[in-house]
């Protein structure tokens, strides 16, 4: 029997977009929001293979790219972004997402995670937080609160947490949103708002790991969490900065919080103006004279 070419329009379903793949995560876990928001996402931008990459980190947050049908890439532990830097600047036509933990990306990714954010290249990032390393079993990480008992500061963290939307607003980042991952359509729309946004985009999703975070659990959002008022200004950097201290006081608000136009690092790139790097043509050069001078 002739296999039966698929219809455009059901090339989008999300049948198109699944994957053999069974879902392993936790029954509960907050991924499943991220991943039923992105999916419809795709179902409604029409982002397949054709015009977007996938980039993910190490870690629970990373299996989301096993369940999409759409061609992804798995770093290093916290080097997502230096190979979505890379995708990005080979072809800067793509989508490209970028699904990180909050260690994978606060952590041992800190350092890629700001000067991404200083150079505003223009890349999606969904960030996973649940506030620890859930895949190594529960251990403290840089989102983790002070005082929390976790696998790895069995008296208490003494740390203070870091806020990665007032670290991304400080070293350049030009859009800045939050969502609770139980809030589907919500999140859909944001993430789909954010690809559109030209620049360093972060999307701080709070994404309960129902085995090993007691304390930032799903109801701990739903009691806490607000929508940003319809009058609240994203354009103003001064008020984004303030609505990042109120996670402090349990009160957290969620929508787009800051929002500014600015060249992203691909649009001053010259050698990329005119025609993506992969439509360019591959200049062979013989470096054996070069060679050797040093031999
Ligand atoms: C270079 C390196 N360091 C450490 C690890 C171990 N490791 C794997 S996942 C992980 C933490 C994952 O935490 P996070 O990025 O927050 O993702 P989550 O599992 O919570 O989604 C660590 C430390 C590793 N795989 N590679
Ligand atoms: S360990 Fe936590 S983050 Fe990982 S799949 Fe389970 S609930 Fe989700």
């Amino acid at each position: 029997m002739s296999k039966k070419k698929l219809q455009p329009k059901q090339y989008l379903t999300g049948a198109a977009l699944s994957t053999p793949k069974p879902c392993t995560w936790c029954p509960g876990c907050g991924d499943f929001g991220i991943w039923s928001a992105f999916r419809a996402a795709c179902m409604q931008e029409k982002w397949d293979n054709k015009n977007t990459a996938l980039v993910a980190g190490i870690g629970c947050h990373g299996h989301i790219i096993n369940f999409v049908k759409i061609t992804a890439f798995e770093g290093l532990h916290g080097r997502a972004l230096p190979v979505a830097s890379g995708l990005k600047m080979a072809n800067h036509d793509l989508n490209v997402f970028v699904f990180t933990g909050d260690g994978d990306s606060l952590s041992e990714g800190g350092n890629h995670f700001i000067h991404a954010a200083r150079r505003n290249q223009n890349l999606t990032v969904i960030l996973h937080d649940n506030a620890l390393y859930a895949l190594t079993t529960g251990q403290a990480s840089p989102r983790t609160p002070k005082g929390q008992v976790t696998k790895s500061t069995p008296g208490g963290n003494i740390d203070d947490p870091l806020h990665p939307l007032r670290l991304a607003l400080s070293a350049g980042a030009t859009f800045l949103a939050r969502e609770y991952s139980g809030n589907v359509e919500s999140l859909k729309e944001i993430i789909i708002e954010a690809n559109k946004h030209e620049g360093f985009s972060v999307i701080q999703v709070m994404q309960p790991c129902v085995s090993f975070n007691k304390v930032y659990t799903h109801r701990f959002f739903q009691e806490n969490i607000y929508k940003l008022p319809e009058d609240y200004d994203p354009t103003d950097t001064f008020s984004a900065y303030q609505k990042t201290f109120e996670w402090d006081y349990k009160k957290i608000p969620v929508g787009i919080l800051y929002q500014e136009k600015r060249k992203s690092y691909e649009a001053q790139l010259p050698v990329i103006s005119k025609k993506t790097l992969v439509k360019q043509p591959v200049k062979k050069k013989t470096i054996t004279s070069l060679y050797k001078k040093f031999i």
